[in-house]
């Protein structure tokens, strides 16, 4: 072995194996809903490196990159066999997205990709780009993966090679290896973070939907969709309505979409959304909850007002500057609540948190009065309240 390759192999082998053994901390005190950890959960510099290199010193005498990795984020996540697993989407420098699954033992950090990315099946009309895959275990005993599926948009005019169509991509597998690729959802408008809902719902498969004019745009798309389908396997929104409506002058007054899956909770379903609104620096993408009727997953029962988390320090910064996105959080046997959320289209972090405390938070914390008048009452009242206990 050359001296080069040699001494490339170890230094990058050896920078891989410090970055994914870094031991994670909470930063404290926090807010007291949640505590953000201070690492990202995962980064570019997570791609195993026989990823990123041809490791034959025959065909890599220079021990360079042969497949770049620009980003790993928008994470799909579930507990597994005791294992807290991200369905990652992974950037190549070619600005495909792919899925790989990362695994780790306590849900905070030392998360390793499995070998291979994951193999999705392509429809009869192949994907362009794949992304934001959410993960449900549906009771009907299989693991889904539903996701963006972007092709370009086949009435652009010549020239334009910007204009998209997404659509939601459904696979389902039992091992997250083997997947079975279904139907593309049938709809009227594009959608993308699509989201099945874990249970079945008056007998039938739900899913949560984001109906949009555009590629980029909600535009007459009211705000976070709900519809019943009959058949998963030959999907279907024949009837759809918004269960969480975007509104003027908030967080979410351009655009939302639901997260991951809901949690349910003894008091409701508990749900993680991503809201958009545009201002000077462009679009600004915030994390905000809201709960809905146990029985009737559609019926909105409390949303606090603004969000939960906006992006901060370092993940202001990235790709797409401004973004916090979520599209997977994991709620542990004992309560805890794991909340992946990527920065920037760029990395993956964790906050931890519990389903009491966000339950708690939801259900005490005042809606939006929409106006400033409103937040000053609200303030008021708290004041008030903590000031006759002097
Ligand atoms: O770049 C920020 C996000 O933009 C889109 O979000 P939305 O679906 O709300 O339009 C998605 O492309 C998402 O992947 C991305 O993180």
């Amino acid at each position: 072995m050359s001296n080069l390759f040699k001494t490339r192999l170890a230094a990058v082998t050896a920078e891989y194996e410090k970055l994914v053994t870094l031991k994670n901390e909470p930063v404290l005190p926090g807010n007291g809903i949640f505590e953000r950890y201070k690492n990202p959960v995962l980064t570019a510099g997570h791609a195993p490196v026989f990823w990123r290199y041809d490791m034959n010193e025959a065909t890599n005498p220079y021990f360079m990159e042969r497949f770049g990795i620009n980003g790993t984020f928008n994470a799909g996540a579930i507990k597994w066999e005791g294992k807290y697993l991200m369905a990652v989407r992974v950037e190549g420098n070619d600005r495909k997205s792919f899925f790989a699954i990362a695994e780790s033992p306590n849900g905070i950090d030392n998360f390793r990709f499995w070998d291979y990315p994951v193999t999705m099946p392509e429809t009869e009309n192949p994907d362009i780009n794949v992304y934001d895959m959410r993960l449900t275990a549906h009771e009907d005993g299989w693991l889904y993966g539903v996701f963006c599926s972007e092709r370009k948009d086949p009435g652009a005019p010549a020239g334009d090679l910007s204009s998209a169509v997404a659509a939601a991509g459904i696979a389902r597998t039992k091992d997250l290896k083997n997947w079975e690729r279904l139907p593309d959802l049938k709809t009227k408008s594009q959608q993308r973070n699509v989201v099945l809902h874990p249970e079945f719902v008056n007998g039938q498969y739900a899913l949560y939907t984001r109906p949009q004019d555009g590629f980029i745009d909600a535009g007459s798309g009211g705000g976070i969709g709900w519809a019943l389908i009959d058949d998963i396997t030959n999907a279907e929104v024949k009837d759809e309505k918004i269960i969480n409506f975007r509104h003027y002058h908030t967080i979410k007054e351009l655009k939302n979409g639901e997260g991951p899956h809901p949690i349910k909770t003894s008091k409701g379903w508990l749900h993680l959304a991503h809201g958009v609104r545009a201002c000077a620096a462009g679009l600004r993408y915030v994390l905000y909850l809201y709960m809905t009727d146990l029985e009737q997953p559609d019926k909105l029962i409390a949303e606090p007002a603004g969000h939960l988390m906006a992006p901060m320090d370092e993940e202001r910064v990235g790709d797409v500057s401004n973004v916090l996105f979520t599209n997977g959080w994991i709620a542990d046997e004992d309560g805890t609540v794991y909340l992946y959320y990527a920065s920037c289209d760029t990395r993956m972090h964790v906050a931890v948190s519990s389903v009491d405390r966000l339950v708690d938070y939801c259900l005490n914390t005042e809606a939006d009065g929409y106006r400033s008048a409103t937040s000053v009452q609200t303030l008021s009242a708290l004041i008030e309240k903590n000031l006759k206990l002097k």
